[in-house]
């Protein structure tokens, strides 16, 4: 196989740095986003942490009312996924312009194939820092960027230098970048793992290199054994599988909070055409419509519908989204602040229209 270039792209505290940008009084305090169980609207466990917050003690997957006694400064924030999804969503369009194939991996990262960019890993430097500014101008929030010939490597090369970071493992640079380090921190090693190792009397990712596939199989079964003799030599030849996307939405602000139907009928169209327009540009179709509505307090409710068949009609669309909305005003009675539609279920459209579409 020829030589790959691979990055890997990661927001930098992606929640909290949203939270940041959105108020900036928020900047230079300890800040973490928490996850509301929808039901009870009591705090669940940490998503994300700023770094203020991290020097406070505190990291995703941590009880926020732990949280609160431990760091009792620290501003805790209810999570807007949606809205973050939808920032997310504006960032991976950035992040396509700037190569041939991309895997997201998650909300708030993605690999990128740029091989065919640039001639060689001389090059890469460069390039990373325009990715890095073109999503700085998108949407005014930090990211770190890795890169290597391989998933493996690039994603160990994005943590490096985090937050706003970037390094490189170009291919003569591999063997001095994993040799000597913890076999704790390659990919796919844990708890477990590590302690079966360390009895093996492995304790760097160089030390893995002595035992033999053999043995790690014998130890691990055949599919983790060679995962791991290959990861330890930095070898990764999993493609950049592009996946489809799942969701296609818009949330936006109202002048004023409101429940005036007239009114959110009429933000409902504009985004349901926005939404339209993408699912055109990518030739998909939708299945399940949602509305979206931020409420007074900054608490998020979605309602949703799904359709008899797949369609990419954007009546369909607005429609949905405005009779979920209607039903939504008849059992809720906060005003709304945010409102949004999402098209899911998404199917690659067959290209035929149905008769009842001409
Ligand atoms: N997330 C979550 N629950 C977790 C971990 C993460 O809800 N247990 C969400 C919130 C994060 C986002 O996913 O902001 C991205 O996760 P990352 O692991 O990339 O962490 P961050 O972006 O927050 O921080 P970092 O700067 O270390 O990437
Ligand atoms: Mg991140
Ligand atoms: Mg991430």
């Amino acid at each position: 196989m020829e030589t790959r270039i691979i990055l890997h792209v990661d927001m930098d505290y992606f929640y909290a740095q949203i939270e940041e940008r959105e108020n900036p009084s928020l900047r230079g305090r300890p800040v973490a986003v928490c996850m509301v169980s929808a039901r009870e609207g009591s705090l669940g466990a940490i998503a994300a942490c700023n770094y203020g917050a991290r020097h406070l003690g505190l990291h995703s997957g941590m009880p926020c009312f732990l949280a609160k006694k431990k760091a009792p400064d620290c501003v805790f924030l209810p999570a807007r996924r949606e809205f973050y999804v939808e920032v997310s969503s504006h960032i991976m369009d950035e992040l396509k312009g700037y190569c041939d194939v991309m895997e997201q991996v998650s909300v708030d990262e993605a690999y990128l194939d740029v091989s065919s960019r640039m001639a060689g890993f001389q090059q890469v430097e460069d390039y990373l820092r325009r990715v890095k500014s073109a999503v700085l101008g998108r949407e005014r929030l930090t990211c770190s960027v890795g890169a290597g010939p391989n998933k493996l490597l690039a994603k160990m090369a994005s943590s490096v230098n985090k937050p706003d970071g970037h390094y490189i493992i170009a291919p003569d640079g591999v063997d001095s970048f994993l040799l000597d380090m913890p076999v704790s921190k390659l990919h796919g090693v844990g708890g477990k793992t590590e302690q079966t190792l360390s009895a093996l009397g492995v304790a760097t990712v160089g030390d893995l290199r002595n035992i033999s596939l053999e043995r790690l199989a014998s130890d691990f079964g055949a599919a983790r054994g060679k995962l791991l003799y290959d990861h330890c030599r930095g070898i990764d030849a999993s493609p950049i599988a592009e996946r489809e996307r799942e969701q296609y939405g818009r949330l936006a602000s109202l002048r004023t909070d409101t429940r005036q139907p007239e009114e959110l009928s009429k933000s409902i169209r504009s985004l349901s055409e926005d939404v339209h327009r993408r699912l055109i540009a990518e030739g998909v179709e939708y299945r399940t419509v949602a509305a979206v509505f931020v409420l007074k307090n900054l608490q998020m409710r979605a309602r949703s519908r799904t359709l008899p068949a797949p369609t990419q009609s954007l009546d369909t669309l607005a429609d949905t989204a405005i009779s979920l909305m209607k039903e939504f005003l008849s059992e809720e009675s906060s005003p709304i602040r945010r409102i949004g539609v999402t098209a899911s279920s998404i199917t690659h459209s067959t290209g035929q229209k149905s008769l009842s579409e001409y």
